[in-house]
């Protein structure tokens, strides 16, 4: 590397390209002809999106190239975010916001004759994720460059995303998320990055002279993980960072034996049978899935993620015995574990470490974050599956696990049972690798992601393990970024607090504390009433244009958007949806509202698509019924993903998160939703706990069973039938259900429903039925008064800066990560200079 200064080196100078409107408007066009190849004049707006598109991306990627420069030149500790799954959304409002030159290209756009919406709109969403997790890691990548944290996302580039959700006679219908067919124009594919996984085979000991073994994985399968590179851009032309994707190649394009042999399609169906590796997400929210394929998707790209890191740390000359002072890596759930394992062999069967500081190095390298204590959702590879396609790794587990349980009989002599609890392999269920406790085992820090969450993790999950290593075990409660979910979801509620405040709270999410006053001050509330207005009209608008359903942008927008589960309790709402239109028809004054529900049921889940199906059928009817009116107006709205919660979020009123108490990790919906201004009704779960502490117990509606009346209350074993005998409201709502009323004829499902929340009813909806009922009761009282209402959600914003992912990354980087933000400062003009 050369040491002259940049301006005196022509390799390593960069000019930076402008970023006023009319060189904007150069570029984009520049971009059509020269990189789209299309004359302006026969251009679609797809074609002005990817221009756009290209047109972005050289500003990105030049900040990246001086980010990276100073990565190098300050010789700073990088963190490494391992992740199945990345809920980006679309990129190119982000991209531009975050760049600072949102209104520059709108400009620029205009006077070509481009409509920005229109083009905006054309965009895929990038799905690469089910919900809260995937969503998540999207955050932290974004906060980590806003923030100048030297970190780095590594995943999977799936062709196929999260599905796409479609409604078809109620029910939810699968269809493929093709969202490369027309290319994507924000990635970088880097061919010559790639790096070969090795699958299958078997192992064979050397003894070698200084009395050490030594393996070698031989014969088997390789596949090639190539790079494809998005940068992510801080938040007003800070750092860009990286998210690298992996894609599975064959390693050779065909298979030149079969080629020679003339076998032609046989050689090309290797070729297709390497790629599946990347092909497609799997649909998994809190259920178990075992298959031989997605242990492939993980094993293949925490192998070349970990090859790259150490490949880097190499080349920037420093000793792989100092990998932990220069790299931190996290684990997002235990989906990425077998990183543990995969660091042990690269260390010491490729670079020939010894064992001890090999194990050393990856203990201090590694953290855990779980996101779930659902048992079916933690993670269990069958013994025999894992010998088979990762032999290698299976002797290294059983290699760390001898170690570990004799440490553990070290400090608790004589107790077998516990030996047994803790082991990574589990000895009772036809012998499964446990990779959560590889996870806690491997790792110098292990989170969970809201405080009730940590200590049920300590108390339940991990009660063994806490006993064992205390010190390990820490809080790191979720947020969500205020640039997505509410500067770019909601400019008008954006603009008001603006107005007020002035903007330095969007640097400094802290400083919205100066906006509690405005609760209090009835022209702020008035506005912030005609904000709300505003941003129900645009989701009616999308409404209709989705479902045909029109809804008065005049009542309560309530609503309850993620995935379809039965601990998040969707059928709790919907009972309540049975007794509002009841009780309209008994010719009850009730409130107005519009009750819209949205997620995807996981495709294998048969009872979460049995619920979306009896709620469209209980919409059908009430929506159907002049009775009625627009009095309730109940939407499923279909293929919920991150662009329509960015509409859905801003107009909602009241926010459900009403899950039984103990399931939900922490929720990050709850989060979004109260950030915009609606007050939340819900259980003493997940982060909500922590959501009524910020804003106050008179600004949240809270019900039902906490986590330890739901153990006592499955310890005593009451029938959840018994619950309907001094809630007649509840018998005739489930009575409804049996007769198939709101069925259109097809009265089995429903019945079968009512069955099992009368047998099994798993997660006590009809226990905190009549909780649920009388805190609704008092959410529409308040609703009533216009102006406590109003008071109370300004709160609620106002009160919501602990929820900023910018706090959750920095407890990150301090108590587990021990990084250091990096700004890159200078060599970058401001935009309209
Ligand atoms: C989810 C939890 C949510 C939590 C997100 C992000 C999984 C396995 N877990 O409650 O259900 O908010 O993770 O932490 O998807």
């Amino acid at each position: 590397m050369s040491a002259a200064p940049d301006n005196l080196n022509p390799r390593r100078q960069l000019s930076p390209l402008p970023c006023d409107s009319d060189s904007l408007r150069q570029s984009i066009r520049d971009a059509l002809v020269r990189v789209v190849g299309k004359d302006p004049d026969l251009a679609t707006p797809r074609d002005w999106l990817h221009a756009v598109a290209f047109a972005i991306r050289e500003r990105i990627i030049e900040r990246r190239v001086v980010t990276r420069r100073q990565f190098a030149e300050e010789d700073v500790k990088r963190v490494f975010y391992l992740s199945m799954e990345y809920l980006m959304g679309r990129m190119l409002e982000a991209n531009l916001r975050n760049m600072g030159i949102l209104e520059a290209t709108q400009e620029a756009l205009s006077k070509l004759g481009v409509d920005f919406r229109e083009i905006a709109r054309l965009e895929e969403d990038a799905a690469l994720g089910n919900g809260g997790l995937g969503r998540l890691a999207a955050c932290i990548l974004e906060s980590m460059a806003t923030q100048g944290y030297p970190g780095y996302g590594y995943g999977i580039r799936y062709e196929f995303g999260m599905f796409q959700q479609h409604i078809e006679h109620c029910r939810q219908v699968e269809h493929p998320d093709n969202w490369l067919r027309y290319g994507n124009p924000w990635e970088f594919p880097r061919p010559e990055k790639i790096f070969p996984v090795h699958f299958y085979g078997y192992v064979v000991e050397h003894h070698e002279k200084n009395g050490e073994n030594c393996y070698a994985w031989e014969d088997g399968e390789e596949v090639i993980a190539m790079a494809y590179d998005f940068p992510t851009a801080g938040y007003e032309r800070r750092n860009v960072n990286n998210l690298r994707l992996w894609a599975a190649k064959p390693t050779r394009d065909f298979d030149l034996r079969y080629f020679n042999e003339g076998d032609y399609i046989r050689a090309v169906a290797d070729k297709n049978e390497s790629e599946t590796i990347s092909m497609v997400l799997y649909p998994n929210d809190a259920t178990a899935i075992g298959k031989e394929l997605r242990l492939k998707q993980e094993y293949f790209f925490v192998s070349a993620s970990l090859q790259d890191i150490l490949d880097r740390h190499l080349k920037l000359g420093y000793e792989l015995t100092r990998l932990a002072d220069k790299v931190a890596i996290q684990l997002n759930d235990t989906h990425p574990a077998i990183a543990v394992a995969e660091l042990v062999r690269l260390l010491v069967d490729q670079h020939r470490l010894p064992w001890g500081q090999a194990w050393e190095i990856t203990r201090n390298v590694f953290a855990y974050t779980n996101h779930t204590l659902m048992p079916e959702a933690l993670e269990t590879w069958p013994v025999a599956l894992m010998e088979r396609v990762l032999p290698r790794h299976m002797l290294i587990i059983y290699h760390i696990n001898h170690e570990f349980l004799e440490e553990v009989r070290h400090h608790f002599p004589g107790e077998h049972d516990l030996l047994e609890r803790l082991s990574i392999i589990d000895e009772g269920h036809g012998r499964r690798v446990r990779m959560a406790h590889l996870a806690v085992v491997g790792s110098h820090r292990v989170n969970g992601v809201a405080a009730l969450h940590t200590n049920l993790l300590k108390e339940t999950l991990f009660a063994d393990f806490y006993r064992v290593w205390p010190e390990r075990f820490i809080n790191v409660t979720n947020g969500v970024t205020p640039r997505l979910w509410m500067i770019q979801a909601n400019p008008p509620l954006t603009g008001l607090i603006d107005s007020r405040i002035g903007t330095d709270w969007k640097y400094d999410l802290d400083r919205l504390k100066q906006f509690i006053p405005y609760a209090s001050d009835e022209a702020t509330r008035a506005a912030f009433r005609e904000v709300k207005r505003q941003n129900k009209e645009r989701l009616a608008g999308l409404v209709k244009r989705r479902t045909g359903i029109e809804i008065r942008p005049d009542v309560m927008y309530d609503v309850q958007i993620k995935r379809i589960h039965e601990y998040k309790r969707q059928l709790l709402k919907l009972l309540h949806v049975i007794e509002l239109y009841q009780r309209i028809r008994d010719g009850e004054e009730v409130l107005p509202r519009v009750v819209l529900f949205a997620g995807k049921a996981a495709p294998g889940y048969q009872r979460a698509k049995n619920i979306i199906e009896v709620i469209n059928q209980v919409a059908d009817i009430v929506n159907n019924d002049p009775h009625i009116g627009d009095r309730l107006k109940c939407v499923f709205f279909p293929n919920y993903e991150v662009s329509s919660a960015a509409i859905i979020i801003p107009a909602a009123d009241l926010s459900q998160q009403i899950s039984t108490a103990g399931f939900e990790a922490s929720g990050t919906g709850n989060m979004k939703l109260a950030l915009n201004g609606a007050l939340t009704i819900g259980t003493l779960d997940g982060a909500n706990i922590e959501i009524r502490d910020a804003v106050d117990e008179e600004n949240i509606f809270i019900f039902g069973m906490t986590a330890r009346e739901v153990a006592e209350h499955r310890a005593a074993g009451v029938p959840p039938g018994s619950h309907l005998d001094s809630h007649p409201r509840l018998r005739s709502i489930i009575g409804a259900l049996q007769s198939g009323f709101f069925a259109n004829g097809g009265r089995v499902l429903h019945a079968q429903l009512a069955t099992y929340l009368l047998e099994e009813d798993p997660f006590f909806v009809l226990a905190d039925y009549a909780a649920y009922s009388e805190a609704s009761n008092r959410v529409d009282q308040l609703y009533l008064d216009p102006e406590a209402w109003s008071e109370a959600a300004l709160l609620n914003i106002a009160r919501m800066s602990y929820f900023s992912i910018d706090r959750t990354v920095r407890e990150y980087a301090e108590h587990v990560w021990k990084v250091l933000p990096e700004p890159v400062q200078a060599r970058c003009p401001p935009p309209e200079s």
